[in-house]
C-alpha cells in the first residue's frame, strides 16, 4: 500500500470548540461540514477528529460511553456519514480518535463489570483487593489523586490512569480485545481513513502491579506502565486483525515514551503503526518535570530534544507526527512566541521550523491563524477537568490564590480549548448562543475572516508550507542534521537528500542577531535560492545572516 500520509499535513478538529450550528455553544458535525471548503483552501490532506462519541463529557469525550454512536449534542449518525462524504468528496481523508485505554464508568460494559466479581464483564476493567486495607498502589492518576478507586459493593478497586470516571481496560483480556477490533472495523467500513490512538503506549500493565517507592515524589508509576511489557505484541495482534486490511493511516499518541520504542511503533517493517505523538520538545518548560509550574522554555534543550528525534527515527525507520499545538496543550505563539507585538512573525516561525522537518505535521484548529492562550484571570472561567483538579491540589499545597492562577493561566488545557475565532462579530462567530467556555478576548484582531482577507497572514504562511511539501520531496525524504548547537538564539538545520538541500534558519527571540552560517554552506551560497521568510523582502545566503526579531528563512539548493 501507498504511504500516501508521508507527504500529507493533518488538521486536528476539536468539535466542541470548532463551531456551532445549533446555537446550544457548543461545536457540533455540521458546524464542521460548513469549514470544509475553508479548510481545504488551507490545503491540508487529513482531518483528525477527536472523540465525537456518546459520552457523559467528564473529558470532554474522553470518557466514552458508546463506541458505536455519536455524542448527541454533536449530532447523530446521519451527519457523521454526511460530514465523511463530504471531507472525501473535497478530496481529504478522516480519521478519528481511538480511546482504548480506558471507557467512561458509564459505559455498559464497566456497568456490568461493577455489578459483580464473577460478572462476565468483570475482567475488562482492571480490579484489584485492598493491600493492607488501602489502594493496591501507590500510583498517581495524571489528573491528580490516587489512580485506584474503592467500589463499596465489592470491596475491590478499579484502576484510572485518568479520571475517577475513565476506568482502564484490561488488555490481558482476549475478548475485551476482540470487542476493540471489531470496533475499529466499524468505523473503517464506514470508509474512515484512520486513527489517531490515544495514549495507546499505556495500555500494557505491569502484571505484578508493583508499587513506586524509587520515583520522586513517590508514586508516579509511570515505569510500571508506559511501553509496558506487552504492548507492542497487541499492536501488532490490531495490526494484523484490523490495520493492515485497510488503507490507512495510524498515530499513536505516546506518553513519557522514547526514541527507542517509537522506532518499534512506526518502522513499517514491525506491522504497527504509523507514526507517533511524543511530548518530550514540550517538556522544556516544566521545571524539574513539574507540569503545574512556571519557567522559561529551555531554548538549547528544545533543540537537542528536537534534533535527537529526527535523526534517531530517520535512522531507525521510524516515522515523527510534527506538532507544537493539540487540544491538551496551551498556544505556541504564546508558549514559543511572543503573542503581542511579534504575533505575526513569531506565528510564522514557529510554523517553518516544525513543518520543515522530517514526519507528518499537524495543526491545531486555530493555530493557522495564531490564536493565542486567552489569559482567563479567574477560575470560574476554566472548565477542564484536570486543571479544576490541580486547583485543588494546589490551595491544599497552599499556594496563594494568585500563585495558583498564575500557573493556570500558562498551563491550563482550556488555552487551546476556547472557541474558534471565525470573525469579528459576537461570540467571534463561533455560536449564537452561550459558548461552553468563554471566547478570548482578542478575537476581534485575531480571526480567520481577519487571516484569510490579509495576504500577509499567517494563515498564508501556513499554505505556503503545506505547498512546498507537495512540491519539494526533500521536506519528506532529506536527512536532518543540526547546525550551531550551542547558539542561544537561532535554530537551524539543513536538510539533504541525493539531489537537493535546504536550510532552515530561525530566530526565536525578540532581538537581532548575527548567525555565521557554517562552511559548507558558503561554497553556494549564491545559488541558495529563498524558498520562504517571514519578512517581506527576501535576502541573500551570506556568512555574516542579519537577522531580524523572529526572523525565520528557508533556502534551496538542487
Ligand atoms: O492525553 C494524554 C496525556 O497524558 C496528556 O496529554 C494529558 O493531557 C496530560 O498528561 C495532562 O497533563 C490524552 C488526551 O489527549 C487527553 O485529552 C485526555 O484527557 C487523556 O488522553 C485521557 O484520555
Amino acid at each position: 500500500m501507498n504511504e500516501w500520509w508521508r507527504k500529507s499535513v493533518v488538521y486536528q478538529i476539536y468539535p466542541k470548540s470548532f463551531n456551532d450550528t445549533t446555537g446550544n455553544g457548543v461545536g457540533d458535525l455540521q458546524g464542521i461540514i460548513e469549514k470544509l471548503d475553508y479548510l481545504k483552501d488551507l490545503g491540508v490532506d487529513v482531518l483528525w477528529l477527536t472523540p465525537v462519541y456518546a459520552s457523559p463529557q467528564k473529558d470532554n469525550g474522553y470518557d466514552i460511553s458508546d463506541y458505536y454512536s455519536i455524542h448527541e449534542e454533536y449530532g447523530n449518525m446521519d451527519d457523521f456519514d454526511r460530514l465523511l462524504s463530504e471531507t472525501h468528496q473535497r478530496g481529504m481523508k478522516l480519521i478519528m480518535d481511538l480511546v482504548v485505554n480506558h471507557t467512561s464508568t458509564e459505559h455498559q460494559w464497566f456497568k456490568e463489570s461493577a455489578k459483580s466479581k464473577d460478572n462476565p464483564y468483570r475482567d475488562f476493567y482492571i480490579w484489584k483487593d485492598p493491600v493492607d486495607g488501602k489502594e493496591p498502589t501507590n500510583w498517581v492518576s495524571k489528573f491528580g489523586g490516587n489512580a485506584w478507586k474503592l467500589d463499596e459493593k465489592t470491596g475491590q478497586y478499579y484502576l484510572h490512569l485518568f479520571d475517577v470516571t475513565q476506568a482502564d481496560l484490561n488488555w490481558e483480556n482476549e475478548t475485551l480485545r476482540k470487542h476493540v477490533y471489531d470496533m475499529m472495523h466499524f468505523w473503517f467500513e464506514k470508509g474512515i481513513d484512520g486513527f489517531r490512538l490515544d495514549v495507546i503506549n499505556l495500555i500494557s500493565k505491569d502484571q505484578s502491579y508493583p508499587n513506586d517507592d524509587g520515583s520522586v515524589p513517590p508514586g508516579d508509576g509511570r515505569k510500571f506502565y508506559t511501553d509496558g511489557p506487552r504492548v507492542h505484541e497487541f499492536l501488532q495482534e490490531m495490526n494484523k486483525e484490523v490495520l493492515s486490511k485497510y488503507d490507512s493511516m495510524t498515530v499513536g499518541e505516546m506518553s513519557s515514551t522514547s526514541i527507542e520504542h517509537c522506532i518499534k511503533y512506526s518502522n513499517p517493517d514491525r506491522h504497527e503503526l504509523s507514526m507517533t505523538f511524543n511530548f518530550h520538545h514540550l517538556k522544556v518548560d516544566y521545571p524539574n518535570g513539574e507540569k503545574w509550574a512556571i519557567a522559561d522554555f529551555d531554548f538549547l534543550a528544545l533543540k537537542k530534544i528536537l534534533t535527537t528525534w529526527q535523526v534517531e527515527m530517520h535512522k531507525g525507520g521510524g516515522w515523527n507526527a510534527l506538532f507544537w499545538c493539540n487540544h491538551d496543550q496551551p498556544r505556541i505563539v504564546t508558549r514559543y512566541g511572543n503573542d503581542t507585538t511579534f504575533h505575526n512573525e513569531s506565528a510564522k516561525m514557529l510554523a517553518t521550523t516544525i513543518h520543515l522537518m522530517q514526519g507528518t505535521p499537524y495543526i491545531y484548529q486555530g493555530e493557522e491563524f495564531g490564536m493565542t492562550d486567552p489569559a482567563f484571570d479567574s477560575i470560574e472561567d476554566y472548565r477542564d477537568v484536570e486543571t479544576l483538579n490541580y486547583y485543588r491540589i494546589m490551595k491544599e499545597k497552599g499556594l496563594s490564590e494568585q500563585e495558583i492562577m498564575a500557573i493556570i493561566k500558562r498551563k491550563s488545557r482550556d488555552n487551546s480549548r476556547t472557541p474558534v475565532q471565525w470573525n469579528s462579530t459576537k461570540n467571534a462567530g463561533f455560536t449564537t448562543g452561550t459558548p461552553w467556555i468563554p471566547v478570548a478576548a482578542n478575537y476581534e484582531q485575531i480571526n480567520a475572516e481577519k487571516a484569510v482577507e490579509d495576504a500577509n497572514s499567517v494563515f498564508y504562511h501556513y499554505k505556503k508550507l503545506i505547498e512546498l511539501r507537495k512540491n519539494y520531496d526533500i521536506i519528506t525524504v532529506g536527512a536532518y542534521r543540526l547546525v550551531g548547537e550551542t547558539d542561544r538564539q537561532v535554530f537551524a538545520y539543513e536538510r539533504t537528500s541525493d539531489k537537493e538541500k535546504a536550510y532552515v534558519i530561525s530566530n526565536f527571540y525578540g532581538s537581532e542577531t548575527t548567525f555565521t552560517i557554517p562552511e559548507e554552506w558558503t561554497t553556494q551560497a549564491e545559488e541558495a535560492q529563498l524558498l520562504l521568510s517571514n519578512y517581506n523582502d527576501a535576502k541573500p545566503l551570506e556568512k555574516e545572516l542579519k537577522l531580524r526579531p523572529y526572523e525565520s528563512l528557508v533556502y534551496y539548493l538542487c
